[in-house]
């Protein structure tokens, strides 16, 4: 096991393991951080690189945060958002990298090698699929998102919880579990989101900004989505489909279809939820989402990516009718909804 209980602090059972321990150690020890994420950001992936930021400036350290992609406008507000940079230039200012929310180090987009080829790499994830490539590791697939992971760091650091660090983290954890409709949304969760209100995070302001926002462009593109709304497998499986086509039409951006996924979830019957985007590169992303037991990350695996339980993604070479073949193919091949 990675982890076990020990003692109580604010109300929060912590789970402590000895990677803990070395991680925060080395953490103290180091000066100039580089932390960043994967490309296409969630909620996730920007709230613990910010609370990441915010957790290293307490320490007095030095912290760049890089993002390959833009933060989408529903996340600008998060503080911190403002000082991430999304060039990287020389590396070698950096003794330690932060890798946060990524499964691999390619994870990170066009600059994984630059950013790997930093001296120290720690990685803090939550993923089904992560190997424990880096130098050091602080996993557990059992966790609700990275942002639970890091506050279990926070803990080991002693660090106070600002404001600023209660929202990253708030934030983290109402978007990995959907905002606690996932089965991720255990009692850790639940008790680490209270502790983030008492420490300053509004759940109001932040379901007004991430969900209650929309520009019209995501509902105009929500609309000619929905009229590819397809089923499968006797209505276990549904699915829709965004194109080219349909964001130039719309002016919606790409960022625009984070949560259609979920709208396909919500339907009476549906045990797999399939998003299909039709990208620039010739390929199309694939977005997955499941009730309950049903395991969707073994079909993302099989593409090439990865994920959780309820919530995975990959990318498929092709159009999108190929791609829907080949994940109907596999859903059946894996018994993904049998019985
Ligand atoms: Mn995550």
């Amino acid at each position: 096991m990675e982890t076990v209980s020990s003692g109580s602090s604010r109300g929060y059972r912590k789970k402590r393991s000895p990677m803990l321990d070395t991680i925060a150690a080395l953490i103290r020890r180091r000066r100039r951080f580089l932390v960043t994420t994967h490309v296409r950001p969630d909620g996730d992936a920007i709230g613990s690189a910010l609370a990441a930021y915010h957790v290293l400036r307490g320490l007095n350290k030095e912290a760049v945060v890089y993002l390959q992609d833009k933060i989408p406008d529903i996340y600008a507000f998060l503080p911190g958002a403002s000082v991430v940079v999304r060039r990287l230039g020389a590396v070698d200012t950096f003794d330690t990298v932060i890798l946060l929310d990524c499964s691999d180090i390619r994870r990170v987009g066009d600059e994984a090698d630059k950013v790997g080829s930093i001296g120290t790499v720690i990685n803090i994830d939550h993923h089904l699929s992560n190997n424990g490539f880096a130098e050091y590791s602080l996993i557990d697939a059992g966790a609700s998102s990275t942002g639970e992971l890091l506050y279990r760091l926070i803990g080991e650091l002693g660090v106070e919880i600002t404001p600023d660090i209660a929202v990253n983290i708030y934030t983290a954890v109402v978007t990995d579990t959907g905002s606690f409709r996932y089965s991720s949304a255990g009692s850790a969760a639940f008790r680490l989101a209270a502790e983030m209100v008492d420490r300053g995070a509004e759940p109001h302001v932040v379901a007004e900004r991430i969900y209650e926002t929309a520009p019209r462009e995501r509902i105009a593109l929500l609309k000619s989505a929905l009229n590819t709304l397809g089923f499968d497998y006797g209505g276990s499986v549904g699915s829709i489909v965004v194109t080219r086509a349909m964001l130039r039409k719309t002016k919606a951006l790409s960022e625009h279809t984070e949560g259609l996924v979920d709208i396909v979830r919500s339907i009476e019957g549906v045990r797999v939820a399939v998003f299909y985007q039709e990208m620039e590169d010739g390929t199309v992303k694939v977005s997955l989402r499941s009730k309950g037991s049903t395991d969707v990350s073994r079909l993302a695996v099989r593409f090439g990516g990865g994920g959780h339980l309820n919530a995975s993604a990959c990318s498929i070479k092709g159009d999108v009718a190929e791609a829907k073949r080949q994940i109907l193919d596999s859903i059946q091949a894996l018994s993904i909804v049998a019985g």
